[in-house]
């Protein structure tokens, strides 16, 4: 199981990751996607947001698509 906020099945989404893939993070508002591309760059690049208090909602912080290039990040 994936714990996007720490590092517990991080090596398992890195497996996936090869060399010359386009791979894309797709999910709800929420649900930890930049926190999980944070962790495979290894910095806190991207901005995330705590969810919404009355219903541990996700709040809209990323508001445009991107592609990263993991350059440097040991796959
Ligand atoms: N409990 C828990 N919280 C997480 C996890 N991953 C992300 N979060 C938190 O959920 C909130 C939304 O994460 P974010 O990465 O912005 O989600 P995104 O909308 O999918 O990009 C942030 O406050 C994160 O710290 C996780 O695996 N477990
Ligand atoms: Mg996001």
């Amino acid at each position: 199981m994936l714990q996007a906020n720490n590092e517990s099945g991080l090596e398992h989404v890195k497996d996936l990751l090869k060399p010359g893939l386009t791979c894309c993070l797709l999910g709800s508002s929420g649900v930890g996607k930049t926190t999980l591309l944070n962790h495979l760059i290894g910095e806190s690049v991207f901005r995330t947001k705590t969810v919404r208090k009355k219903d541990s909602k996700g709040r809209h912080t990323t508001t445009s698509r991107q592609l990263i290039t993991l350059a440097g990040v040991k796959l």
